[in-house]
């Protein structure tokens, strides 16, 4: 791998903000404080979640580096980081959301295996980059293609990162060939983060940006992209990040019958509480997150302080002074949609928030239906309780 490596120990790390949670200290995994990640609506790249599964690889020479672009095509190439930026350039806001996102209050129903997070491990931002579909192209495969003359259906992203989980070889990922090719899909080869060149964390010099489905596709430091037959037979797409029911453990578990997981269900959570508050008599912000796979919007987040029998609708946003519409031209369909409400506390009760996307998918009301023994996909509706204290609430 020309001009980049990916190191066996993590003596190479790059210095990260204090104010992260973490919760694996090698491999390098953190998340933000609730308070901190809905503070605006396009997350600061130094508050963004780190996911990691091995240390972060070393760029000695820029100019030696390039993607090598193979597999079941006519003609190979290699592309050089000048070669990339080239290309149009596209900003395209999307959320990255861990699959493993609000994986710890799934453990707190029956334990499950994976590095824990609490309700952050997402994040908004402005990628900049290269049409994936456009660098297609340049190997002879023209927009929206299902099948390449020799057989190739899907694309593959290796990094070179050094993964235990792949007995020390690179984290890769792979998507459709149809999806790789569609520009509307947005698929990014991005080389910037909120207007910056991309930092090491998250994928220095080059990342693949899949929006819309969840992060662990979107690979970081990439090396090659393959043409391939059939999905990618990596660890991380063929023994994890795959959705099983409850009833699969790890004795009678066959990774074989259930396709890797892609687009995200959709999700909320309320980052405005902790899982336990002591609120003064009134009212309180209930302020968070929502967000929908597959570029779908958000319809409605209800807000219910009675454990569901009734709701009351939040607001919604984005971006300032612009209203948010679910599916409107002028939203980001790619991206979180943040939402507010003030809620009276009429005694001890729990907060609940869930979400409807534009589909009217609706997140499930119980986390015990959806367990599943890797913890994924905790989208079951957030809750949180609230005790009364007796004095003015300050909340607001
Ligand atoms: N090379 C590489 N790419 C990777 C990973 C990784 O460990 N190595 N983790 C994946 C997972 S599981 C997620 S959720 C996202 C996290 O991206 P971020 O660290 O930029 O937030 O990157 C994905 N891409
Ligand atoms: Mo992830």
């Amino acid at each position: 791998m020309p001009g980049i490596n990916g190191p066996l120990d993590y003596s190479q790390e790059p210095p990260r903000h204090p104010c992260l949670k973490i919760n694996a200290k090698e491999p390098f995994n953190a998340e933000p404080p609730r308070d901190a990640l809905i503070s605006s609506y396009i997350t600061p790249t130094d508050l963004f979640y780190k996911r990691n599964h091995g240390p972060i690889p070393v760029v000695d020479d820029i100019k030696r580096y390039h993607v090598l672009i193979g597999g079941l095509i006519e003609n190979p190439i290699q592309l050089s980081m000048d070669d990339i930026r080239k290309l149009p350039k596209y900003d395209v806001t999307a959320t990255l959301q861990c699959a493993g996102n609000r994986r710890t209050a799934m453990s707190e129903v029956r334990k499950v295996k994976g590095v824990g997070w609490d309700v952050c491990a997402l994040g908004n931002a402005t990628w900049g980059g290269a049409k994936l579909s456009d660098v297609l192209k340049l190997v002879g495969l023209t927009q929206c293609t299902i099948v390449t003359p020799l057989g190739g259906r899907h694309v593959e992203f290796t990094s070179v990162d050094n993964c235990k989980e792949e007995k020390g070889g690179p984290y890769k990922a792979s998507i459709p060939l149809i999806q790789a090719t569609n520009p509307e899909a947005d698929v990014l080869l991005a080389y910037e983060m909120n207007g910056k060149i991309l930092n090491r964390d998250h994928g220095y010099p080059l990342r693949v940006v899949v929006p819309g489905v969840i992060g662990a596709r979107s690979v970081k430091w990439l090396d090659k992209i393959d043409i391939i037959k059939d999905e990618c037979q990596g660890f991380f797409m063929q023994k994890d990040y795959k959705m099983f029911p409850p009833t699969v453990n790890w004795d009678n578990i066959d990774w074989s019958t259930r396709k890797p997981q892609m687009d995200f269900p959709v999700q909320c959570a309320i980052c405005s509480l902790d899982d336990d508050n002591l609120v003064q008599v009134g009212k309180v912000v209930v302020g968070g997150y929502a967000v929908a796979g597959g570029g779908r919007g958000i319809e409605r987040v209800d807000i219910s302080v009675d454990g569901g029998k009734t709701w009351i609708e939040a607001d919604r946003y984005q971006k300032d002074n612009v209203p948010y519409a679910a599916d409107d031209i002028n939203s980001d369909k790619w991206a979180w949609v943040l939402f507010r409400a003030v809620v009276p506390v009429p005694r001890n009760t729990e907060i609940i928030a869930k979400a409807v996307d534009s589909a009217a998918n609706v997140q499930p009301e119980n986390v015990d239906d959806i367990w599943n023994l890797r913890g994924i996909l905790n989208t079951s509706w957030h809750r949180v309780r609230v005790r009364r204290s007796p004095v003015a609430n300050s909340n607001l």
